[in-house]
């Protein structure tokens, strides 16, 4: 704790040197919008489980939601649901998921986290056009991507460790509407290493995407589209589990495994139990983005970024049964209860001290990258003072290699990598923070900070995207492509 303590005040000694960038950018990753509807009270809905696809085929669609008391939230879905269904597929088994869309606008289907060909990556132009085909003609007129009309297949090859991912929208200037409309989901990917382990399952193995919202009178998600006040993040005044606001969620007195996914645009989390176990580390974290850590680390609070994912292990036999247990944000209030009820029941499942062996160190790098996220004077976001450009690629790397790039920024920004996973190397440069250990995907900057990663882009040539995961950013050109080269 105390490393992190000077760690702060030396990045707040930095920011008042850079005079520019502090004085300009407020300190939080955005700006609340308040509801119109009466909202209800924390835990008073239950948690609900998205379903497992069945089959292979997506359709997206509006439907209306039962989120608030009394009212329907018209929502963008996956299959009519919020979050969508979560697919789950096999490590080294070859999946394809076929989406159909009959929203009114044309859609983009990333799967964040994946190991993905460019083809089925979700590149922010490579857009599926809504049907009729009159609707279609018109956004074609100015999309010069690889576009589909009514329906695409994305073929996902698996070759890569179990993990928690997840797809949503990744249209090109939409994603934050589109995402927040309710375009997303989990996809678990399962394998023989994690199988092993005697981990919670079953139902006590738990995927909780939270998010945040607002909502007009009728119940409607308010969005303040084009509203230049908002361009430094959509904030909401609700928070949403899986869909459900501030849900409850009743548990034996046993370990439950919890994949943690914040889905928000731009909302971060500092989570923590109230009350917390007698003896701390409440958290046993075992995984990251990209799958299980070598070993479990416990924590008190757990810090998530947009687009972060954290796998832990709770054990609820810490508490006495009858207790209501808050899963709290410590910047913002509530999230969501945890019940512990009845008496003590079977619990054969364990955390054991070595989770995975796939984490061993990266080669030193063939080349080092600088990336400077930063704003324009005309307020866009851009990387290395670009705005997005599809096509311009800000860097080459060629398959097999590693290189380390180095991310600065001027403000909060979770930092997003397509195609691989990476290891943080250095913060500030110092030693890596508490919640960079494992292989990410994201990773977390605040103002005026310094994270460099390690990364070997393999298997795939082509274009992939280099972004802010802040999804208010990303639509105001905070994304880059760089080129996997032969
Ligand atoms: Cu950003």
């Amino acid at each position: 704790m105390r490393r992190r303590a000077v760690l702060g005040a030396g990045a707040a000694a930095l920011g008042a040197a850079g005079i520019g960038w502090s004085l300009l950018t407020p300190k939080l990753p955005g700006k609340l919008l308040h509801s119109r509807a009466p909202l209800p009270r924390p835990f008073e809905a239950r948690l609900a489980i998205p379903a497992v696809l069945a089959g292979e085929e997506i359709v997206q669609r509006e439907a209306d939601l039962a989120i608030l008391p009394g009212l329907t939230t018209r929502a963008w879905t996956y299959n009519g649901s919020f979050p969508g269904p979560t697919v789950i597929t096999r490590s080294g088994r070859a999946a394809t998921v076929t989406h159909r869309n009959q929203l009114p606008e044309p859609v983009v289907v990333h799967l964040h986290g994946g190991h993905t060909p460019a083809g089925s990556d979700g590149y922010p132009i490579d857009q599926i056009m809504p049907l009729p085909p009159a609707a279609a003609h018109h956004y074609m007129a100015t999309m010069a991507g690889d576009t589909t009309v009514g329906a695409r297949t994305y073929r996902y090859p698996m070759q890569q460790r179990a993990a928690t991912l997840w797809y949503h929208d990744h249209r090109m200037g939409f994603t934050g509407p589109a995402v927040y409309r309710g375009l997303a989901g989990f996809h678990l990917v399962r394998d023989d290493e994690e199988d092993a382990l005697p981990l919670p399952r079953g139902e006590r193995e738990l995927p909780l995407m939270i998010t945040d919202r607002a909502f007009e009178e009728d119940g409607s998600f308010r969005y303040p589209l084009g509203d230049a006040d908002y361009m430094n993040g959509v904030l909401g005044d609700v928070i949403l589990v899986n869909g459900r606001p501030w849900p409850v969620h009743e548990v034996d007195p046993a370990r439950y495994r919890l994949r943690l996914l914040n889905a928000s645009n731009a909302r971060r989390y500092r989570l923590q139990f109230d009350p917390q176990p007698p003896g701390g580390d409440a958290f046993v974290q075992i995984g990251s983005d990209g799958g299980l850590l070598t070993r479990p680390i416990g924590h008190d609070t757990l810090e998530l970024a947009p687009a972060e994912r954290f796998d832990v292990v709770v054990d609820f036999a810490r508490w006495k049964p009858g207790t209501k247990v808050r899963l709290i944000d410590r910047d913002g209030g509530d999230v969501m209860r945890f019940d512990v009820t009845g008496p003590k029941t079977d619990d054969p499942s364990r955390v054991p001290p070595v989770l995975s062996t796939s984490a061993e160190p990266l080669p030193p790098p063939k080349r080092s990258r600088t990336f400077r996220f930063g704003q324009g004077r005309d307020g866009t976001w851009r990387i290395n003072d670009l705005t997005y450009q599809p096509g311009r690629a800000l860097a080459r790397p060629r398959l097999g290699e590693v290189e380390h790039w180095r991310f600065v920024t001027d403000f909060h920004h979770p930092i997003h990598l397509h195609l691989n996973h990476f290891q943080v190397v250095s913060r500030n440069a110092n030693e890596i923070g508490e919640y960079d250990k494992g292989w990410k995907d994201t990773v977390d900057l605040r103002a005026s900070e310094a994270v460099e990663i390690a990364v070997r882009f393999t298997d795939y040539t082509g274009t992939f995207m280099l972004h802010c995961h802040n999804l208010e950013h990303e639509d105001m050109a905070m994304m880059a492509d760089f080129v996997v080269e032969p």
